[in-house]
């Protein structure tokens, strides 16, 4: 195995988002999408040779293109109405999350005005009680933006790949929805990047085990994005749950859903079937959606990938030679998370060659 050559983009910024736990079935659980994740993936990477470069400052352009400039302005603001109307004082409540929603059912095809209440105007964005925001977590999301865009930055100047060791992760979020663990869609909006800075076709390649539903619905009528996600099927009753397989009013989308309790064989003839479907889409770049949550011992999922799986995928989809923008989305083992992202990303290399 030699040194890891691409680069690592890191903002310490990215810390700072702590959900402080989730509500389940309306029970506190305590939560694994913890910010030590971000900071075991970084010392197994630098352990590995690995250069650290760190995030800059990126311009909203690109987010606005892929989210919805109401969702974007309700969760820059968010924690501060939350203060001002008092809920962490009042109630002893410090992090956001939602007690109704705008259920289809309930607010019908059009769009809803904005709830005076802060703690009603959260389920206008929020689709799950799992995904809470605190005093930090804005910073967090956008310097996870800022980090894939970094990624982005480094690609466009020539690198053959680029990591963004960023959290929180992005991918369940649609264009004004957001859930999941996740508040804006890195990897969406580093694909739309890409896509306005000149490359005309571009892929996104989402092998976190659930489904990349968020990139899906962003580019659904787009041609110029392909989206093409590995994961378990929700159909067989995990996360996102409602987002159908095989939805195939996408223009340039491939699902491939799998049965609990898939291994590396079957999970990687679905990888090659994404990589395949990449080439024939003939895209000019690519961005990985990188959840390791696929692996055997992931608390949040029943796929068992092993290490070695990894390192194939990563052969798999770096042997399309396409730039590459890498984004960290699951895996939430934090024993294992480093060494999953560094299989990968070293497969990614050698299939480089
Ligand atoms: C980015 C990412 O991987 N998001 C997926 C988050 C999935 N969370 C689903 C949580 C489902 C409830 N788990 C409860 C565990 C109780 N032991
Ligand atoms: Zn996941």
């Amino acid at each position: 195995m030699g040194r890891l050559s691409m680069p690592v983009v890191w903002s310490d910024t990215c810390l700072l988002h702590e959900a402080g736990g989730e509500v389940w079935i309306g029970r506190p659980i305590p939560g694994d999408e913890l910010p030590e994740r971000a900071v075991r993936i970084r010392e197994a990477l630098v352990a590995a040779g690995a250069t650290v470069v760190e995030a800059h400052e990126q311009p909203d352009d690109a987010l606005l293109a892929v989210h919805d400039e109401r969702l974007l302005a309700f969760l820059r603001d968010a924690w501060s109405d939350w203060q001002a109307a008092g809920y962490p004082a009042a109630h002893g409540q410090g992090r956001i999350v939602p007690y109704i929603f705008a259920h289809l059912g309930l607010v019908g095809a059009l769009e809803p005005m904005l709830p005076a209440s802060p703690a009603a105007r959260t389920g206008l964005f929020a689709f799950d009680t799992m995904t809470p925001i605190g005093p930090g977590t804005w910073p967090a999301a956008r310097a996870a933006v800022d980090c894939a865009l970094t990624a982005c930055e480094l690609v466009l100047a020539g690198a053959p790949a680029a990591y963004a060791c960023a959290r929180p992760p992005g991918h369940h979020v649609t264009r004004s929805a957001y859930g999941g663990s996740c508040y804006l869609n890195n990897a969406a909006i580093a694909a739309a990047h890409l896509r306005a800075a000149g490359w005309m076709r571009v892929a996104i390649v989402d092998i976190d085990a659930h489904h990349g539903n968020g990139a899906e619905s962003i580019f659904r009528s787009c041609g110029d994005v392909l989206t093409a996600s590995v994961h378990v099927d929700p159909a067989t009753g995990w996360f996102p749950h409602f987002l159908v397989a095989g939805s195939d009013d996408a223009v340039a989308n491939l699902n491939v859903p799998l049965a609990p309790h898939t291994g590396d064989e079957g999970w990687l003839a679905g990888v090659l079937r994404a990589a395949e479907e990449v080439a024939s889409f003939d895209a000019d770049a690519m961005v990985v959606a990188l959840g390791v949550d696929a692996a055997a011992a992931d608390p949040e999922s029943p796929l068992a990938v092993s290490r070695d799986g990894f390192a194939e995928a990563g052969r798999r989809l770096g042997g399309l030679r396409l730039p590459t923008v890498v984004v960290q989305e699951g895996g939430y083992d934090l024993a294992a998370i480093g060494g999953l992202v560094l299989a990968a990303l070293e497969g990614i290399e050698e299939g480089m060659g």
